[in-house]
């Protein structure tokens, strides 16, 4: 029997005309990858919405692991985050709340560390020839955010599936657009999240 790997993305946000990582979600819907079949969602650029969306995902799903992906305009490298951290800053999300230093649970630790195998996703893609490297900080926006809930969740509620973020570069489709970021072609893009999902399925069967 197939497991159940939820796959989030992100819509547009801020002067981020397209999110790939919505394109991507949407094309693996439903594919199997190793031993998981993908469940893919979007999930709103909104505090007050993003981590209900992706809590009420879970509990639907039941799924045996969850990857987020997130778009970090201006990076150049495939990003598997090791961290989240308890606290809501930055700019304004799509329903304009700009939070300001807010903790996300009162009750839970500072940080939490991901729980996916990104020492061994990061040396597949390399290896395969995709450039990527662990990041240490996901950032205090919508994607540390999600990353944190997941993790919160896992742990609060003695859950003990793999769960964790991936940021990813611009495509070029974006890069045309924005003028100001490095990019990649969504094939590559696309191949680089599938690796990170065999590697999950290696590191899990
Ligand atoms: N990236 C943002 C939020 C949505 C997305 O795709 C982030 O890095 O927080």
């Amino acid at each position: 029997m197939t497991k159940k790997l939820l796959l989030t993305g992100f819509e547009p946000f801020l002067d981020f005309t397209i999110n790939p990582t919505m394109k991507i979600a949407e094309e693996l819907d439903g594919t199997t990858i190793g031993d998981y079949t993908v469940y893919s969602h979007i999930l709103s650029v909104d505090f007050h919405k993003a981590g209900k969306q992706l809590l009420q995902l879970i509990d639907d799903t039941k799924p045996d692991a969850v990857i987020s992906l997130g778009l970090a305009g201006g990076r150049f490298k495939i990003n598997p985050e090791r961290i989240a951290i308890n606290v809501n800053d930055g700019p304004k999300d799509n329903q304009g709340h700009k939070p300001e230093n807010e903790v996300i649970w009162e009750d839970g630790a500072d940080g939490l560390f991901s729980t996916l195998p990104i020492s061994k996703m990061v040396k597949q893609l390399k290896a395969r020839g995709l450039p990527a490297e662990i990041s240490n900080t996901a950032g205090t926006y919508l994607c540390n955010h999600v990353m944190y809930q997941a993790l919160h969740y896992t742990k609060k509620n003695n859950k003990p599936f793999p769960a964790g973020f991936i940021h990813i570069p611009a495509s070029h489709e974006l890069a045309i657009e924005h003028g100001k970021i490095p990019s990649w072609s969504h094939d590559d893009l696309k191949r680089a999240v599938m690796i990170c999902m065999e590697t999950l399925s290696e590191a899990n069967g």
